[in-house]
């Protein structure tokens, strides 16, 4: 049956175009890339068909079989003849190629997550998608899933943290610590934030700090030292008074200052190695006390005695300042034992006759 009459296929129309002397013109799809021409055989007078590029250059040349048709690159090549295989081309009779133009000019649909491609014919998932969208037929019941980076054997963050993300993926440190290209460091808080209090010492460690009270203070708080920011937001350090424990040992004066303390040792004591132990002041001589005294030491203090023959008694410490032993005169005073004439001398007397 010759169809000569029928429409001929124009190759700048889109249309699904029939091969041999039958044309089947339905416009569904454009005509882009490809011409189709039929040419007499001189010898035979038969029909020779060609798919030809735009630049006139042969793809399909009088092919009985159309498992050699280039299917893809924009052709689809459909074969309904019940004469399909015979020799000869006259009985190829419903071969019809559809050549699709822009693809993505189409009315396409790419599933979610997917770009049209026009050159492919395809919708192509996005980066950090996959699925089933891989060809033309992707556009029916396709999907593009977002890839779970994180979730393969390999983590692609290296030894930081992988933390998957829709159509990415992202490697967040953990707390403390910054990005240095694809590794993790350790902030140091002490050197960015003086994050610690005044008498206090920040120490730098992996993932956080910590705040410890220098020497000579002390926190109210439970731990003499406190780590990161929550923890030590309101640490506070004060001066220690020391004094109110036994740090000076005995026979001390301890005095409390900012940051320290000091031990004086108490009057009449005198620091000797890490002690305060008691002035002997009756060494050398006869240290502190008057002539015709005797003195004697006293832990603390001394004491001055005065010499049989003279007067004043005793003193103790501080009451010896401008003490003095005088002489008793025992003639005046009637206390002698002369029989005769009494003189009196320093420290005692004499008698004579008369
Ligand atoms: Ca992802
Ligand atoms: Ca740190
Ligand atoms: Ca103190
Ligand atoms: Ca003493």
């Amino acid at each position: 049956m010759n169809n000569a009459d029928d429409e001929p296929a124009d190759p700048n129309q889109p249309g699904r175009h029939t091969f041999g002397s039958y044309k089947d013109i339905v416009c569904e799809y454009g005509w882009n890339n490809y011409q189709l021409e039929s040419r007499q055989n001189a010898e035979n007078s038969s029909l020779v068909n060609y798919i030809l590029s735009k630049d006139g250059k042969v793809i399909y040349e009088d092919s009985h079989s159309a498992a050699n048709f280039p299917n893809g690159n924009g052709l689809k090549v459909f074969v309904s003849s019940p004469n399909y295989g015979a020799a000869s081309l006259f009985h190829v009779r419903n071969f019809y190629v559809e050549i699709l133009k822009d693809f993505c000019d189409e009315e396409i649909t790419c599933a979610a997550n997917s770009i049209c491609e026009s050159g492919n014919y395809t919708c192509t998932c996005n980066a950090g998608y996959s699925g089933s969208c891989e060809n033309v037929d992707c556009l029916v019941d396709s999907y593009c899933d977002d890839i779970d980076e994180c979730g393969g054997i390999v983590n692609p963050c290296g030894n930081s943290t992988c933390e998957n993300t829709e159509g990415s993926y992202s490697c967040p440190c953990q707390t403390g610590f910054n990005h240095d290209g694809d590794n993790c460091v350790d902030v140091d808080e002490c050197d960015l934030d003086s994050p610690c209090p005044d008498f206090s010492t920040c120490n730098n460690i992996p993932s956080t700090f910590e705040c410890g009270c220098i020497v000579g203070y002390v926190t109210p708080y439970v731990n003499e030292t406190c780590r990161g920011f929550d923890a030590c937001d309101g640490f506070e350090c004060f001066d220690e008074d020391e004094c109110a424990f036994d740090v000076c040992g005995e026979n001390t004066i301890c005095t409390n200052s900012a940051g320290s303390y000091s031990c004086n040792c108490v009057e009449g004591f005198q620091l000797r190695g890490n002690e305060c132990n008691d002035i002997d002041e009756c060494t050398p001589d006869s240290g502190p006390c008057p002539d015709f005294s005797t003195c004697e030491n006293a832990v603390p203090s001394f004491g001055c005695f005065c010499q049989a023959g003279f007067d004043g008694g005793f003193c103790i410490g501080n009451e010896c300042t401008n003490f003095t032993c005088p002489d008793i005169d025992e003639c005046a005073s009637g206390t002698h034992l002369c029989e005769g004439l009494c003189l009196n001398t320093v420290g005692h007397y004499t008698c004579s006759c008369p």
